[in-house]
């Protein structure tokens, strides 16, 4: 995205010239869905689309912001350590987010002018919530001369982000941080951890959206934050089985302990002994998943596209069968990208609608594109706005906070 119409919107909003630029990317998680806010690994790109906000700091404690998108109607807030959310779901409060938990760890008191623009669709699974609270926070960390190490803010951020009632992780705010170009990385948490891995050449990830949009600050996220409270209850029944029956001397506290000390299949055979029909669903996803990180990993490193996309249908199942995050759209989507010749294929990000993931190569890629769009798209008569609903992903640098002259 260049700075196009951002400069003069600024201009004509505030009647002088910005000064910087905070940019932020969103993400596309490749495998490791619904396992980062357990702490188990999770293996995403940041996307060659971002929020970005042009702004100018101001010398007082007001954030002011304006939006390019007439959807979203003006933000003005305080900095402060309990700053007021707006009406829920309402994207000001994605702002407030950072500066609240900034302001309740550092001294911070300058605020900015600025107006956001993205070229993310919202609610898409796509991340632009983080990539706005990281974009958010970068400029307020920059302008108060905040130190800004990549690992501790992104926990940071993910911390903050809590204040919009979504119970997330820390994939979003960490990949759409610390990525590179060309890269995906696997994060690890607690501390945030990223190992970089070159994805080859020749591999086209494709994102295609459903149009159904997935509000993780609506409806959706009554059903993410019940799904990571019964992670955690799965986690302390096995737990407390596998202590009682000293199936290991291991202190597991976490459930990367528990993943570490116990391969999956055991895992499974206990979670079926132990756990409730319920709870053995969500229990054997997280736990497939992570292996299925790992493994996919190499995949990677591998080239083996098939063997990658292997692992992508296989995620696809679990969430759909185990963890019930699916929708019609989502299924349908993943079912046409394989018919047009995808490796593999799934849900990306929390699920409830939004997009699908598909692995092809750059053979492959151009009837990927166009069986989806035959038989998704315009049997819907989906027809404005196509690349930004179906698009090749260009894995990508992460977030910065540049001076504009
Ligand atoms: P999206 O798809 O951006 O709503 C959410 C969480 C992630 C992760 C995924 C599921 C937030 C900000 N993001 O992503 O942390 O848990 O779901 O893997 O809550």
């Amino acid at each position: 995205m260049s700075h196009g119409a951002l400069l003069p919107a600024f201009e004509a909003c505030f009647d002088a010239a910005p000064t910087h630029v905070s940019r932020a990317p969103g993400r596309v998680n490749l495998i490791g869905e619904h396992t980062d806010y357990n702490g188990l690994p999770v293996f995403p790109m940041a996307l060659q689309r971002e929020v970005r906000i042009a702004l100018r700091p101001r010398s007082d404690g007001m954030v002011v912001l304006r939006n390019t998108n007439p959807r979203f109607s003006p933000v003005e807030f305080e900095i402060g350590p309990a700053i007021p959310p707006g009406p829920p779901g309402t994207w000001g409060n994605y702002a407030r987010a950072p500066a609240n938990e900034l302001a309740r760890r550092y001294a911070i008191w300058r605020g900015f002018d600025g107006v956001v623009s993205s070229d993310l669709p919202d609610a898409s699974g796509l991340s632009s919530s983080s990539a706005l609270v990281n974009a958010v926070g970068l400029a307020l960390a920059h302008i108060n001369q905040v130190p800004v190490d990549v690992r501790a803010f992104a926990a940071l951020m993910a911390d903050a982000e809590q204040y919009v009632g979504t119970r997330g992780g820390g994939m979003d705010q960490a990949i759409s941080l610390g990525a590179r170009d060309r890269c995906a990385a696997k994060i690890t948490f607690d501390p945030v951890r990223l190992r970089h891995v070159n994805v080859p050449d020749d591999w086209c990830v494709v994102i295609a959206d459903t149009g159904v949009r997935a509000e993780k600050s609506g409806a959706a996220r009554n059903t993410y934050n019940l799904r990571r409270k019964e992670c955690e209850e799965a986690f302390r029944i096995v737990s407390g089985h596998v202590a009682t029956a000293r199936i290991t001397d291991k202190l597991l506290t976490r459930w990367p302990d528990l993943v570490a000390a116990i391969d999956a299949d055991t895992l499974v055979a206990i979670g079926e002994e132990v756990l409730d029909a319920k709870l053995l669903r969500r229990f054997r996803h997280v736990v497939r998943e992570a292996d299925r990180v790992e493994t996919a990993i190499d995949r990677m490193y591998a080239a083996d596209t098939t063997g990658f996309g292997a692992l992508m249908d296989a995620s696809h199942a679990s969430l759909r069968s185990d963890f019930l995050v699916s929708s019609a759209e989502l299924d349908e989507l993943v079912a046409i990208a394989r018919e047009g010749g995808a490796a593999g294929a799934r849900l990306t990000g929390a699920g409830f609608g939004g997009c699908i993931v598909a692995l092809a190569d750059r053979w492959t890629v151009g009837s990927v594109l166009e069986t989806l769009v035959a038989e998704y798209y315009e049997c819907r008569n989906i027809t404005d706005r196509i690349d930004d609903r179906l698009f090749v992903a260009v894995p990508s640098r992460g977030a910065s906070y540049d001076p504009l002259r």
